[in-house]
């Protein structure tokens, strides 16, 4: 069922070339979404309202989520929901505590200072998926990093639930009162992002928008990124493992599985050198797809051209198929799975040896599972708290130091034929060039 890629020769020059990805075309979405974003535009709430009602199938007459909606979702949480996602947000915060980053100095000559300055972006808006996806899980991996960068203002939005009283979905406004966020909106797909963006009557416009979403929330964030900071343009799942012959094949089919169970088109790759493995893992999977809950959408994405099992001649190669790969989900399942995994230049996130199955980082681990995918892990990071701040420089020269510094942007100044940008420092000196 799932197809397989002999890479036993020579590797190609371009790895990427043979390796296989799912098919997902943001620029043919960008069509559909741009009229939509423009409508909210100059039309505020009202082009909301009237895209909830035509997608969502439901009317409302505000896009705000009422206090006490969020407070009641509380209440009504199923109490080992609430613990499980406690911890996450426990683990969650302690890992993305660290990643604070301090503000530093660097004395570049006597009397003059650079200092980068780490400051949180005012407002956040945070997109949460509805509809089939339901996962407050990922209401923790965005809201933990932003409020552990210190973001003062914080927005979520999730699509109205007809099923629900035309509110998101109770798990997500149970996961935001855990956080404490307390501005939600009941809003979806394009039309939602762009109220963050350009902002309405009931919104005020946000600097950044965060959150996972289909086609059309990644067309929409494509086509509204300028006018507002975007994180990511987030594509289906991926899953690779790295295995030889000292892994578990049940373990390797079940993560393989676990990934598979987010899209028809999430990618699931195995790269291996051992024949033995590779036909193991496929038995397995056999079995454990047929018993598996959504057992169509699995079978449909294993066998798609985005899923895999690859050959390689040894774990040299393994190692270089999947650095070219550069997936979102990278486990290890080998000998030495640490050394292997420190040779890993490319992936959103690398889960070592057998016991740190991505399932774990999905909810558990502390890590972030908002990661780069597509390919994108071999330019960008997952969420993190830099997410969410700037770095700014502050320059502090005192009268001394910009003298000895003069000649010097005179110089570059003219040899790009500016010379008012070296006047500006001779003004400073009776048009004089300090010795
Ligand atoms: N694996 C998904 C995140 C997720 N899994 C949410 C379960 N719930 C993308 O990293
Ligand atoms: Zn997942």
């Amino acid at each position: 069922m799932i197809s397989r890629i002999d890479l036993r020769g020579a590797l190609p020059g371009d790895l990427r070339d043979v390796l296989p990805r799912a098919d997902f075309d943001v620029e043919a979405a960008l069509e559909k979404v741009r009229p939509i974003c423009e409508d909210v535009r100059h039309h505020g709430v009202e082009a909301v309202l009237r895209y909830t009602a035509q997608f969502d199938g439901v009317e409302l007459s505000t896009t705000r989520v009422p206090a006490e909606a969020i407070t009641a979702a509380l209440e009504n949480l199923d109490p080992a929901i609430r613990d499980a996602l406690e911890e996450a947000i426990r683990r969650t915060r302690i890992v993305h505590r660290e990643q604070r980053r301090k503000d530093v100095t660097t004395t570049v000559v006597p009397g003059g200072t650079v200092t980068e300055r780490w400051v949180p972006v005012d407002r956040v808006g945070l997109y949460v998926p509805g509809g089939k996806a339901v996962y407050p899980s990922s209401v923790v991996m965005n809201v933990v990093p932003a409020q552990e960068a210190g973001v003062g203002s914080l927005a979520v939005t999730s699509p109205a639930q007809k099923d629900h009283g035309g509110l998101p979905h109770p798990t997500i406004l149970a996961a935001c009162a855990l956080l404490g966020v307390d501005e939600v909106y009941a809003a979806g797909g394009a039309q939602s992002l762009a109220m963050f963006a350009y902002g309405t009557e009931e919104c005020r416009r946000a600097d950044l928008i965060t959150g996972p979403g289909s086609i059309w929330v990644a067309a929409a964030k494509r086509y509204l990124r300028g006018v507002v900071g975007i994180d990511a343009e987030a594509g289906p799942t991926e899953i690779a493992v790295l295995a030889d012959a000292t892994a578990d094949a049940s373990y390797v089919a079940a993560d393989l599985i676990s990934q598979a169970e987010h899209d028809t088109i999430a990618a699931s790759v195995l790269v291996t050198d051992s024949v033995e493995l590779a036909e193991a893992v496929e038995a397995e999977l056999a079995v454990q797809v047929a018993r598996t809950k959504h057992r169509e959408r699995v079978g449909e994405a294993l066998s798609g051209r985005q899923s895999a099992v690859v050959l390689v001649s040894d774990l040299e190669a393994g190692l270089a198929v999947v650095n070219a790969y550069a997936a979102e989900h990278l486990e290890i399942h080998t000998a030495d799975a640490a050394a292997v995994a420190a040779r890993v230049r490319n992936a959103g996130a690398v889960f070592v040896g057998p016991y740190a199955p991505v399932s774990l980082g999905d909810y558990l681990a502390g890590s972030n599972h908002v990661l780069p995918t597509g390919g994108c892990a071999c330019h960008s990071s997952g969420l993190s708290v830099q997410s969410f701040l700037r770095g700014i420089h502050v320059v502090e020269y005192d009268r001394a130091a910009l003298a000895e510094a003069t000649a010097r942007v005179v110089t570059l100044a003219e040899s790009e034929d500016l010379p008012a940008h070296g006047a500006a420092l001779k003004a400073r000196f009776d048009w004089e060039i300090p010795s």
